[in-house]
């Protein structure tokens, strides 16, 4: 950053403003090139390029608190105490830094030299990408005594910065209301803006954050000094860990890049095993998470490997047996957090580290500190290596059955389950597999459906918690046997997507706690053993109405109290009756208001984070009541509102 010497004070507007209109332009006519999407995941990241702004600051030493509110009014303010946007003009520039960087599309990293920006991170777009978004915003900066204010419509100054006030403090807060006709949805989702929040907390223990939503009243506070450690904790809420405090690996290593420049890498990973059988291995690059992962994901990993096998022949704990990467990682919990400057990734999106000196330092210090830690803590050591092992047996006993052809005629089997009523279209992009609670329910869906596309699978309540079990045992049960054989497309790590049958599996239960466990047992099946068709978006919900409002002959579906409230305002003198299953529906009723494509409602499962996913069904399939308690008293007024 230059002297403020550098900066002029006065404004001037030419053909430089004509640059930004341009720049307006060109993100309000392609949103989604530079926020991804234009749904809710989009409008979410209008939140955290600002919030990572004011990140960066805090991880340059210069903040320390960072406020976020979401507005009665369904705008958001960030507020930080960083060194505030400067406001003067630099030089061979005409306006302000801190109108550049909040209209010219590639300010960004101009007027700062901060070497772990993260606001280059996941579509790192920078804030003026959120202005030409947003109906309105306004950004005040206390800084050399003054506090200074400019404000916009929708990306444009409505004037020159103002000063309107004295202070000693500093800082920048920016105010901002997304332009609703920009985007799909403009409701800001409290659960997903804490995820973010919280985890940016336990990645950063330098930082506060302090998150209030007033349309709600709620206000809570993130600071972790635990670090990764507490982050892993955390994760493990609602699992059974194998061992009481989460490993902790740390250490700084300096390699050069391709063009043989010296880059150090900051390595702080934290890892705990627990008695379940899936992976949460989560890794991020300057706290922005990388959901592909990436380099540093697999030096973690090929590190791991190696330091059990080594470690294990070593203490005779292996026989002769050598573990495979996924048998060192089955019931693992982890965080994998780097600090590097200038991070290079493998695609547009961001979303994996591409970055060949990550690899290596992460696999150096995983290598070397693991190896130390498994020395000084024998037990942990033993419990580890057994667990692995085990994993290896499973396998092993796995495939061996498999060869036996126990899954061949299980799953290679060419006839489709007795209780399934398929639909005669074969192709399956056409095609809807409609699963229903009960078989009273069944039988409706089977005459009021369309046959031609629409297949249906009668489900005899609870299925099993695959949660608790292992997938080559999971097909001794007839519901998910069926379920498989009816999707087609496998199970588990061998499941294949492009063999399904069905691109809508619509998953339809009663409204009532009842219906809700089905369904969140369902999703936690195609979740963990078949997550493509979930990551693919052909999995729904059916959403049934609540109530029937009729009068005479006239009658109306109300699929939620305010719409029936409405009807029954309407219709003066109406009646009302409550579904009270989907069994109370005759077929044609049950076609009207819940499976004909032109009338139904239907909530597709999108799952925006796998850290957040992978939680929500520990909490919700796992061993302990008390999370599930809290969860579902919590949650208890969205119980059918299960897209996470
Ligand atoms: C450019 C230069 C400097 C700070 C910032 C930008 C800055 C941007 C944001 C966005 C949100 N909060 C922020 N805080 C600071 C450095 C200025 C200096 O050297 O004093």
């Amino acid at each position: 950053m230059g002297s403020e010497e550098e900066y002029r004070k006065t404004e001037v507007y030419d053909a430089d403003s004509i640059k930004a209109l341009k720049g307006l332009e060109a993100v309000r006519k392609r949103p989604g090139m530079y926020i991804g999407s234009t749904d809710t995941r989009g409008l979410h990241h209008l939140v955290y390029e600002v919030v990572d702004n004011s990140i960066d600051e805090v991880m340059a030493g210069f903040a320390t608190r960072i406020n976020v509110t979401v507005n009665s009014d369904g705008s958001i303010s960030v507020v930080d105490d960083g060194r505030g946007i400067p406001t003067g003009v630099p030089k061979g520039e005409t306006k302000s830094a801190m109108e550049l960087c909040l209209t010219d599309l590639h300010a960004g990293g101009k007027f700062d030299q901060n070497a772990y920006k993260v606001s280059g991170g996941l579509h790192g777009v920078g804030v003026s990408v959120v202005n030409a978004l947003s109906e309105w915003l306004v950004a005040t900066v206390k800084r050399e005594g003054k506090i200074h204010r400019q404000s916009y419509k929708f990306g444009v100054p409505d004037g020159p910065i103002e000063v309107i006030g004295e202070t000693q403090e500093t800082g920048t807060t920016i105010t901002f209301l997304p332009d609703k006709t920009m985007f799909e949805t403009v409701v800001f989702d409290f659960d997903t803006l804490q995820n973010r929040f919280r985890n940016q907390a336990f990645l950063n223990t330098k930082v506060t954050i302090d998150f209030e939503d007033a349309r709600v009243g709620k206000k809570e506070v993130y600071h972790y000094d635990g670090g990764v450690s507490a982050f892993v904790k955390f994760l493990n809420k609602a699992k059974t860990p194998l061992h009481p405090e989460p490993i902790v690996i740390q250490g700084m290593k300096t390699f050069n890049d391709l063009k043989g420049k010296p880059v150090a890498v900051d390595v702080d990973i934290a890892m705990q095993y627990t008695d379940g059988y899936s992976e949460a291995v989560d890794s991020f690059v300057n706290t922005v998470s990388t959901p592909d992962g990436g380099t540093h994901l697999t030096g973690f990993r090929t590190a791991l490997t190696k330091t059990l096998n080594d470690y294990g022949k070593e203490n005779n704990l292996l026989k002769d047996i050598v573990l495979e990467g996924s048998d060192t990682r089955e019931g693992l919990t982890a965080i994998i957090s780097i600090r590097m400057p200038d991070p290079q990734f493998e695609s547009q999106t961001k979303e994996k580290l591409g970055s060949s000196v990550a690899q290596n330092a992460v696999s150096t210090v995983v290598a070397e500190k693991l190896k130390q830690y498994l020395e000084e803590n024998p037990s942990v050591a033993k419990t580890i290596l057994a667990k692995a092992v085990q994993s290896y047996q499973g396998r092993e006993a796995a495939r061996k059955a498999r060869d036996a052809t126990r899954r061949k005629s299980l799953l290679e089997s060419t006839s489709l389950p007795g209780k399934l009523a398929d639909c005669s279209e074969k192709d399956p992009t056409k095609c809807e597999l409609y699963i229903v609670e009960g078989e009273s329910a069944g039988g409706s869906a089977k005459m009021g459906r369309d046959r031609a596309f629409q297949a249906i699978l009668p489900i005899r309540g609870k299925i099993l918690n695959v949660e608790k079990a292992r997938t080559d045992k999971l097909l001794d049960h007839d519901e998910i046997r069926n379920l498989t054989i009816a999707i087609g497309g496998g199970i588990g790590k061998e499941f294949d997507i492009s063999k399904i049958r069905y691109h809508k599996i619509v998953i339809m239960t009663d409204a009532d706690v009842d219906g809700a466990h089905i369904a969140t047992l369902l999703l936690t099946l195609f979740y963990r053993q078949m997550r493509p068709l979930v990551d693919e978006g052909y999995v729904y919900l059916a959403m049934p109405p609540l109530y029937r409002v009729y009068k005479g002959k006239t009658q109306k579906y109300a699929y939620n109290d305010e719409e029936m409230q409405k009807y029954m305002a309407e219709m003066p003198g109406a009646n009302v009756s409550r579904y009270k299953g989907l069994g109370e529906m005759n077929p044609q009723q049950l076609w009207e208001t819940t499976m004909d494509p032109d009338q139904r409602m239907m909530k597709r499962i999108q799952i925006a984070d796998a850290i957040m996913a992978d939680q929500l069904f520990s909490t919700l399939m796992g061993d302990d009541v008390e999370p599930r308690r809290e969860f579902i008293i919590e949650h208890a007024n969205e119980v059918v509102n299960l897209d996470v």
